[in-house]
């Protein structure tokens, strides 16, 4: 990465190892050995470690609250309610959306796209009709669209990267035409890291009429997310990757769009009145919350973004760019290693390849010495396509990890390289 003028002054703010110490003391899971060494987790982009922070508020809350939500008029069930809709407020606050019923939970990001593709998408779009992502999207930014090609006849366009693996904004901004009734696309690529300029793009689209769906499941753990400044009209991340409990994402939508949108799953909560002769339904966030909610995981991921406000995303962003930034450099020293993915703005991670040696095997040697990474597609076929591969290996990182780390991962790649090549 060459570091841009943004990342230079933040690494000139590099918390101290006493703090990075601190924090590493948050989160109980780094101090296990894997293989008898010391875990070295560097598999962020998948998911991230928890801080005691959420599993004591997790246990809290099993321990002394727990009952169904939105049903009783019992202590229990109004304090387990308060909790769930306080966790809303803080969700809400955190993306800076405007009211807290903007905020859906759901089980994850993937959720939150299939809701917007099968309500929003099946309420309006029909043959013809073209859907514009990029060639950088997870599947799970593709695959709910290709349903609704099957389904109603619509087209999906798909907008080029270069082969520094960013987005070629303008190619991206010709290819919105008058068919264009969506434009969907990732705040950050989970298998280059690249940042898309979002703002910029969002706003070329409005300026055209096409709303915007806006893939944070690689942001969020990474950046100050404001859904009102980007003025995106959905938003969508994965609370699993942002220091919070697995099966709880959250869609944000303003209110204008979701209020409009049908239900996307029928059930109980999400109803007001049912009889065989009809039934109605409720506003802002119910509609979309049908059942019994995860509401142990909304209370935990709320835990997750109090804990990351006390953390400081400005001291995260610093302690992430020195770590990719010194990544980065480290790895350009071991021969026949290629980095995938030299964006100007990029999130703390890094796919490579080296030559002679398959991701599999790389990980799985790394696995031995400890050091957890990705290998494989990650969930993202068609890029690899775009590059001629079928997969790599990542290093994802975290604020928790450590230069020591980064180290170690390099040694043992080099261990693997002189096993393997010689
Ligand atoms: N990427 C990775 O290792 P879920 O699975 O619903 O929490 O998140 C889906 C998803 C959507 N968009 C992007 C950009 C993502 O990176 C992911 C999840 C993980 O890269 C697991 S495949």
């Amino acid at each position: 990465m060459i570091p841009n003028k943004q990342t230079e002054t933040l690494l000139a703010d590099r918390p101290s190892p006493e703090t990075i110490a601190a924090w590493r003391q948050d989160f109980p899971i780094l101090g296990r050995e894997v293989n008898g060494k010391p875990l070295i987790y560097l598999d962020n982009g998948a998911s991230s470690q928890k801080p005691r922070a959420v599993i004591n508020r997790l246990e809290h809350y099993y321990a002394h609250e727990h009952a169904n939500i939105h049903r009783g008029v019992h202590v229990l069930s109004q304090e387990a309610t308060g909790a769930y809709e306080a966790a809303r407020e803080t969700v809400a606050r955190y993306l800076n959306a405007a009211e807290a019923r903007e905020c859906i939970f759901t089980r994850g990001a993937t959720e939150a796209i299939n809701l917007v593709a099968s309500s929003w998408g099946g309420a309006n779009l029909q043959a013809g009709d073209e859907v514009l992502l990029t060639v950088m999207e997870h599947h799970a930014n593709i695959v709910p669209w290709q349903m609704l090609e099957t389904r109603l006849g619509i087209k999906l366009v798909v907008a080029p990267i270069s082969d520094e693996g960013e987005l070629l904004v303008e190619e991206w901004e010709k290819l919105i035409s008058p068919r264009t009734k969506l434009a969907a696309f990732c705040h950050a690529s989970n298998s280059l890291g690249t940042v898309n300029p979002a703002k910029a793009m969002i706003a070329k689209a409005h300026a055209k009429g096409v709303p915007v769906l806006l893939d944070g499941a690689q942001s969020s753990a990474h950046m100050k997310i404001d859904v009102r400044d980007l003025d995106c009209d959905w938003f969508v991340c994965s609370g699993h990757k942002i220091f919070g409990p697995t099966g709880i994402g959250v869609l944000y939508g303003k209110a204008a769009l979701l209020g409009a949108m049908p239900p996307y799953q029928g059930g109980g909560d999400m109803i007001d009145v049912v009889s065989f002769s009809g039934t109605t339904f409720r506003g802002l966030p119910e509609r979309f919350e049908a059942g019994t909610p995860n509401i142990a995981g909304a209370i935990g991921l709320a835990a997750a973004f109090d804990y990351l406000d006390s953390i400081g995303h400005e001291a995260i962003a610093a302690q992430e760019q020195d770590l990719l930034a010194y990544a980065t450099a480290q790895l350009q020293q071991i021969e026949g290693l290629t980095i995938y993915g030299r964006a100007a703005e990029k999130v703390s991670l890094i796919s490579f390849m080296i030559d002679g040696l398959h991701p599999n095997d790389i990980g799985t040697m790394l696995d031995m010495d400890g050091i957890a990474v990705r290998t494989g597609h990650h969930c993202t076929m068609p890029l690899w396509e775009r590059f001629g591969l079928t997969g790599t290996t990542r290093a994802s990182f975290a604020f928790y990890n450590t230069r020591e780390e980064i180290d170690a991962l390099i040694t043992s790649l080099n261990k693997i390289r002189r096993l393997f090549l010689g």
